[in-house]
């Protein structure tokens, strides 16, 4: 028996339709979606104004644990790399249990933040002393368990980090439970592959950053002929990377990468905070998805995209929210226009011709974290997987209001408490804003902080 859901309002990719009722599968994946229906009996009825679910394109789920503690002026000169320092403490000490107890109501708070499918950008592989787990997909799989624990999609992106700087930099002390050669690194691929082959899964390649592979690991891991896996890599987030790539090759990071790898819409540029005029013409032409985490490259000081150009350009774009210091689209989004906004002592800056900014922001991300995750998500249609937020129909703030004022009222003046019901792959996931391990998780999650920091 297919099962159906029943929208008195629903963003659908041609625009906002009344009395939806949309029908998924057993697998979770819509196969039929009905505008001016008339509820059926046996149909869930959501009690608000429903969404696709929102893809997080990046994370490193293990930095919750640290998130909002390195708030302390430690050094004047305190910045990313000071950060880095303190995060590198944090993964000295972690176990595979606390790790997934840390990811696991990691993602219950994301799925009550309107995310229904993550990119776990994941490269802490190994054991204290930098050995690998007896089974060296250990730490992936902990977090593939977590996911699937919590009920949220996730797209698996192994990193592979193998030096500590341009020009394959002997790696720090720090940094040891990171590494790989490309070889034990195409070996975890392989092992993680039949994992990921299954409804809500996907696997990916990554690279840590261009600080941390060359060009010819590069080119070995993308010579799978055939190979749609999604690709993503931090990049440019720092200016002191920017210089060091300079002094090191010439060019800059972004220009770097295009001269050097052929990068089409698999790609996610992650950050590309430091792109300049031509980089951002080289990223929108190549149709990759900008990784845009406001909320991380605030709280780091990596300084602001230039995302008003880059729409101009016709650049596609994703939210992810990396270090966790939010776990909120409202807070990405938000702020990804504000950052424009304080930039340009302007307002609405980013939008299409729609001229609607929270449209506009949300719509595009959707598209773009899609791209990004490889994963059938993003819109509400046949063949996508049935991953629906619904909103407070109830709300004060949201009565009277339709279209994308529904979306302007939740993104501009509203919160994560908007969010009353989100289903991922046809399972209510979050009902009534709770979601059904909090309790259980929160425990587990506050004895793996004692126990770790
Ligand atoms: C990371 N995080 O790998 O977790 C990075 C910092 C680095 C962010 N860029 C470390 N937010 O880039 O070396
Ligand atoms: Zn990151």
């Amino acid at each position: 028996m297919p099962r159906t859901v029943f929208a008195p309002v629903a963003l659908l990719p041609e625009g906002w339709a009344e009395r939806v009722l949309i029908e998924f599968d057993r697998n979770g994946y819509v196969i039929k979606v009905e505008k001016g229906a008339s509820a059926p009996a046996g149909a869930d009825q959501c009690r608000g104004p429903v969404l696709p679910g929102m893809p997080n394109l990046h994370s490193h789920a293990f930095q919750r644990a640290m998130a909002g503690l390195a708030e302390v002026a430690l050094n004047p000169e305190d910045s990313f790399w000071t950060w880095r320092e303190l995060m590198y403490r944090l993964v000295g000490r972690l176990t595979p249990e606390q790790v997934e107890d840390i990811a696991h109501y990691l993602y219950i708070d994301m799925l009550k933040g309107g995310y229904t499918a993550v990119a776990e950008f994941h490269y802490l592989h190994h054991g204290p002393d930098g050995k690998p787990y007896a089974d060296p997909a250990e730490m992936s799989r902990r977090v593939l368990h977590a996911a699937e624990r919590a009920g949220i999609g996730i797209t698996l992106l192994p990193v592979l980090y193998a030096h500590g700087g341009f020009g394959g930099k002997t790696p720090s002390d720090g940094q040891k439970r990171f590494i790989n050669s490309t070889d034990s690194y195409l070996k975890l691929q392989e092992a993680l592959a039949r994992d990921c082959a299954v409804p809500g899964r996907r696997l990916g390649f990554c690279f840590h950053s261009l600080r941390a592979v060359t060009l010819e690991q590069i080119k070995t891991v993308m010579g799978g002929a055939g190979d749609d896996r999604p690709v993503h890599v931090h990049i440019a987030e720092q200016q002191k990377e920017v210089d060091d790539c300079l002094a090191w090759s010439g060019r800059r990071p972004i220009q770097w990468l295009y001269d050097n790898v052929g990068i089409d819409a698999r790609w996610c540029l992650i950050h590309a905070t430091h792109a300049d005029a031509g980089e951002v013409a080289a990223m929108a032409g190549s149709k990759a998805v900008a990784g845009l985490c406001p909320t991380t490259e605030a709280n780091l000081g990596d300084g602001l995209f230039p995302a008003l150009e880059f729409l101009q350009e016709g650049g596609r774009l994703g939210i992810g929210s990396d270090s966790h210091v939010s776990l909120s689209v409202v807070e990405e989004l938000r702020w990804l226009e504000y950052g424009q906004r304080l930039k340009h002592e302007r307002r609405n800056r980013l939008h299409d011709s729609n001229k609607h900014v929270a449209g506009y922001l949300y719509r595009a991300s959707l598209a773009g974290g899609a791209q990004a995750l490889g994963q059938k998500m993003g819109a509400i249609e046949v063949g996508n997987r049935a991953d629906l937020v619904v909103l407070d129909g109830q709300h004060p703030l949201l009565a009277h209001i339709s279209g994308d004022d529904i979306l302007g009222r939740w993104l501009f003046a509203g919160l994560n408490r908007m969010v009353k019901d989100v289903m991922v792959g046809g399972e209510w996931v979050v009902q009534d804003g709770r979601h059904g391990n909090e309790i259980e998780a929160g425990r587990a999650f506050a004895a793996a902080i004692e126990a770790a920091i």
